[in-house]
């Protein structure tokens, strides 16, 4: 008799542990365990989506005629970690072999290694071929170059894929339709809604237990309406194709205040855990391309995203960790600001950012990286501060893919691995690609002293203060020429104002 375990984020019926489960012999162990729920604080609508998704799945694979032995969180038996849940399985059943697609995370794989030994048991580990690219395939191409470019690995995979692909090469005869793709935030906007699931018994109960167990954990548990099954996710992805990827690419950098979602698809989550499948997003949306159902700009900028970039972060991980982890080339040593978790700040931007992470476990890329993370950035944030806050507020973060978009493209904490310069920005480019500063108690356009908009000094403190990393690389040049021509005045404006800014915050001031 084989056991086969599931993990929170397993949720394919095709994942490799699963491909030849006998389903008169085998078990399938699927488990909400506290070590998975809280190694990080996550966000309690990610706990209340994941153990809805995996019980739905696990329904779903009992009503195929599986033998699925699912443990509760609030089981008095439960043992608490998935190693655990995994020994107490051996006791109950005679089990030859445990079966398990590896795992997404570095630690888990990790533990895992130690099993066969600690529960004296055979251990299959086997590939994750629901990516488009395995780590063997990333490490080869890789091999020898200095700096790892998105763009190149994106146009291999487009070809290896035969994605947007003439015999000549890319459908309309470039990579990349980015220069299209930055519209500002303008106002009368339509933005559609998001896709919205009406809760079913089992999220009730599951919403119930995270009430009763999660209570400490940031955000908001409802309102509640994330897709929770593979039919939900794939209405999800139909609406945003249907409703939005029109003009995903238009604004994709854009941000409204009160329109947390903007055109972008919403699938993230689903795709991680499980319940849709990469290769199928990005062959529906090409497919409304060729029925003219959306343009170019917008369909080659969804699947680069995709096809390009999560595969690539995911590429960097596995290369890459454990060294990752602990990566700080600014040295970066300032605690996260407690407004990160408050949203009590009078910097509108932030606040706008983070109230809409509290409710909706979500905020979008460009929210991301340039409002949120270009703060931790300027700021010199600690990178660990800053990975855990943006492992456990979105309901998409797993280590894989948060990990490399936090330490290597916000933070820079890779020295330039990732990204080929930093995403520093000032309250300017915040200004052109929002609606946030006109509502905001500072202003964009002041450069210093007490109305002055924080990312102004902030921005060039970053640049003065990381002079001796940044002044070589040739994309910092006009930057630093700009450094070169400030008179000594402007720069010790530039120091005192930041001085007195983290003083503030240090004081408890509402900043
Ligand atoms: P869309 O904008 O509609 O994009 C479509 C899909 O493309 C996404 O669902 C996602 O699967 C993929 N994608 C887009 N950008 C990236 C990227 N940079 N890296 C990997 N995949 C990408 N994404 C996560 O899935 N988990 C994270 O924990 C995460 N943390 C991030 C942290 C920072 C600081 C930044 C800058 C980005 C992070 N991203 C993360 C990437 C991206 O912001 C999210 O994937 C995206 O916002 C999810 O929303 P969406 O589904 O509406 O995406
Ligand atoms: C994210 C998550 C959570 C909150 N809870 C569980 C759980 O109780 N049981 C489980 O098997 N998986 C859970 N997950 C997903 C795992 O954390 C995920 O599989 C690892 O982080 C590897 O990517
Ligand atoms: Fe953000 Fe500065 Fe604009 Fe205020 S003025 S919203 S702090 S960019």
């Amino acid at each position: 008799m084989k056991l086969r375990l599931i993990l929170g984020d397993q949720l394919s019926q095709n994942i490799s542990s699963l491909s030849d489960v006998d389903a008169q012999k085998d078990v399938v162990l699927m488990c909400e365990v506290r070590s998975e729920a809280t190694y990080v604080k996550h966000h309690k609508k990610k706990i209340a989506f994941v153990f809805s998704a995996m019980r739905h799945f696990a329904d779903a694979l009992s009503d195929e005629g599986l033998n699925v032995r699912y443990v509760r969180y609030d089981d008095p038996k439960n043992a608490g970690s998935l190693r655990g849940e995994v020994a107490r399985a051996l006791d109950d059943y005679d089990i030859d072999e445990v079966i398990v697609t590896t795992a997404g995370e570095h630690r888990l794989v990790q533990d895992m290694a130690g099993w066969a030994e600690k529960l004296d048991v055979a251990v299959s580990i086997r590939d994750d071929d629901r990516f488009l690219c395995s780590a063997a395939e990333f490490a080869t191409w890789a091999e020898g170059r200095k700096q790892l470019r998105m763009e190149y690995f994106y146009r291999e995979m487009r070809q290896k894929y035969s994605v947007l692909m003439d015999q000549d090469g890319p459908v309309g005869g470039q990579w990349n339709y980015d220069a299209e793709n930055r519209k500002p935030a303008e106002a009368g906007l339509d933005v559609p809604a998001t896709y919205k699931a009406k809760p079913d018994a089992i999220t009730q109960e599951v919403i119930d237990l995270v009430n009763a167990h999660f209570t400490d954990h940031f955000g908001d548990l409802t309102p509640f309406h994330f897709a929770v099954t593979r039919d939900q996710a794939i209405s999800a992805l139909e609406e945003f194709i249907a409703r939005r990827l029109k003009l995903f690419g238009d604004y994709q950098d854009a941000m409204i205040q009160g329109e947390p979602w903007m055109y972008h698809s919403h699938i993230g989550l689903y795709v991680n855990c499980g319940l849709l499948d990469p290769l199928d997003c990005i062959e529906r949306a090409e497919a409304a391309y060729h029925k003219g159902a959306a343009p170019l700009n917008a369909v080659e900028g969804f699947i680069r995203q995709i096809l390009g970039w999560r595969e690539y972060v995911r590429g960097v991980y596995w290369l890459k960790m454990p060294d990752y982890k602990t990566a700080n080339y600014f040295d970066a040593d300032r605690a996260l600001p407690d407004f990160y978790w408050s949203a009590e700040t009078q910097m509108n931007c932030m606040r706008q950012c983070i109230t809409e992470t509290k409710q909706n476990a979500y905020a979008h890329h460009i929210q991301r990286l340039m409002v949120l993370g270009n703060f931790a950035l300027i700021a010199g944030l600690d990178p660990d501060e800053v990975n855990n806050w943006y492992m456990l507020v979105y309901a998409d973060a797993y280590e894989w893919v948060e990990l490399p978009n936090v330490s290597g493209m916000i933070l820079y904490a890779d020295g330039g691995l990732l990204a080929s310069k930093p995403y520093a920005a000032s309250g300017a480019y915040i200004n052109k690609m929002s609606n946030y500063c006109g509502s905001c108690k500072y202003k964009p356009t002041v450069k210093n002293g007490p109305t002055a908009c924080p990312f102004n000094y902030l921005y060039w403190d970053f640049i003065a203060r990381n002079e001796g990393k940044l002044r070589g690389n040739p994309r910092m040049g006009f930057m630093y020429k700009s450094l070169d021509r400030m008179g000594d005045e402007k720069r010790q404006a530039v120091q005192d104002d930041t001085r007195r800014f983290f003083k503030a915050i240090e004081a408890d001031e509402k900043v």
